[in-house]
């Protein structure tokens, strides 16, 4: 008899997450359904291009039953819920939406698991997030918050991602369901929406070298974060259902930078040393509450998951920016976008 091929249904699928997931999971022979939301979702030709391998399965996280057929019609071993309203700025212009979402949501997905009776089977993955902590009550100079630390949301997103973490905390313990919560910290690459700052700064880099545009207009620039490479991140959730139990684990590089720091190091990429006069500020990216500093410690996730990670702070910057000069490249000449890495 052969055995059985292992099935994922992955929810974010169409974002940066999901884009690193999916040929993870691809290579390591599972068999890769997806759900899609919208009745005309722009990204799903472009998805099926790049992953013509994955199955998608119209569904919203809003609307339980079909969270339920999703679950049934895929009958997975492994269920990763990826995806949210996952902008601060923007949890807080939409607070419902964000709730119904990126809390919600988290409990329609469980809900489906217990409800088409796969209680035993799957394992899921719920993506909380280092938001939850909130930076203010940083007390721990060079430590880094860990699975012990307390939590202090300071947005609509991360009030939801702490109803998501603890929802599925309280369905393990309450019902056995197999659910590890990662609380990653922010990672980044070349899959990034140009709506968060790394991708912001370095798409507006690449430009300015090529002459495309002239400046990049920014929020607070002091606030530090614990920035690492989404594909390594991808890795330690798959190593997260894994496990032998369910858990939660912390996922950071355990350095934190700067915004500033940041732009010095993608300017660098250019050959420019100053770039304040690259630079304008506007009230329109400034938050009603800011989050200083999220800097995390990965010990747990090393020690007992072995999980590492393959690229650094520069190396992040440096392939973010040579991606995106590459692709701007491509563009401006008329050529097909370059694929992301
Ligand atoms: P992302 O790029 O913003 O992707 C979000 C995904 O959620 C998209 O595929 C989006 O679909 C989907 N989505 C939104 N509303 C939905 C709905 N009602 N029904 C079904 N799908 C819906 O996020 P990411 O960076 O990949 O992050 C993945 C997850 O990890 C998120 O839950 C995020 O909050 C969490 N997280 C991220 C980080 C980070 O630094 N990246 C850190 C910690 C935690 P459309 O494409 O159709 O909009
Ligand atoms: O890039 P950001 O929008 O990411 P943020 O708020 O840290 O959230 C990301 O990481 C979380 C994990 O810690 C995830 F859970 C979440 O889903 C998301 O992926 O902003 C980073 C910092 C903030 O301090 C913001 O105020 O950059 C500051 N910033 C300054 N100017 C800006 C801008 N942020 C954005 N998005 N756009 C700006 O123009």
């Amino acid at each position: 008899m052969t055995a059985r091929t292992r099935t994922a249904l992955i929810t974010g699928i169409t974002g940066q997450d999901g884009g690193h997931l999916a040929p993870l999971l691809h290579d390591k022979g599972y068999e890769v359904f997806g759900i899609i939301r919208g009745q005309s979702n722009l990204k799903k030709e472009r998805l099926l291009e790049e992953f013509p391998y994955v199955q998608l399965i119209e569904a919203d996280l809003l609307d339980p039953s079909s969270i339920i057929r999703a679950v049934d019609q895929s009958d997975p071993d492994e269920f990763y819920n990826l995806a949210a309203i996952s902008h601060v700025g923007y949890s807080f212009k939409n607070p419902t939406l964000t709730l119904d979402t990126t809390a919600r949501g988290v409990l329609n997905c469980l809900e489906a698991i217990r409800m088409t009776g796969k209680v035993d089977r799957i394992r899921f993955y719920q993506a909380s997030t280092s938001e939850m902590y909130g930076g203010l009550d940083y007390n721990r100079p060079g430590l880094g918050y860990d699975e012990s630390s307390l939590f202090h949301p300071r947005s609509p997103y991360g009030v939801s991602k702490l109803f998501g973490h603890w929802i599925a905390k309280n369905y393990r313990e309450s019902y056995g369901i197999f659910a590890s919560c990662g609380i990653l910290f922010n990672h980044e690459g070349e899959r990034r929406g140009v709506e968060f700052v790394t991708r912001k700064i370095t798409h507006a880099v690449a430009r300015i070298h090529l002459g495309l545009q002239d400046k990049v207009e920014l929020g607070n620039l002091w606030p530090k974060r614990d920035w690492g490479y989404a594909g390594d991140y991808v890795r330690g959730m798959w190593q997260m259902l894994q496990h032998d139990e369910p858990d939660d684990f912390v996922l950071a590089t355990g350095e934190a930078h700067s915004i500033e720091d940041f732009l010095s190091q993608a300017f660098r990429e250019i050959g420019v040393e100053d770039w304040t006069p690259y630079v304008t500020r506007s009230q329109e990216h400034i938050r009603p509450a800011e989050v200083d500093i999220l800097l995390g410690n990965p010990s747990k996730a090393e020690t007992i998951l072995g999980w590492t990670r393959e690229v650094d702070f520069a190396g992040l910057v440096h392939r973010m920016v040579q991606h995106d000069i590459a692709d701007q490249r491509s563009r401006a000449a008329g050529a097909p976008a370059v694929a992301p890495g």
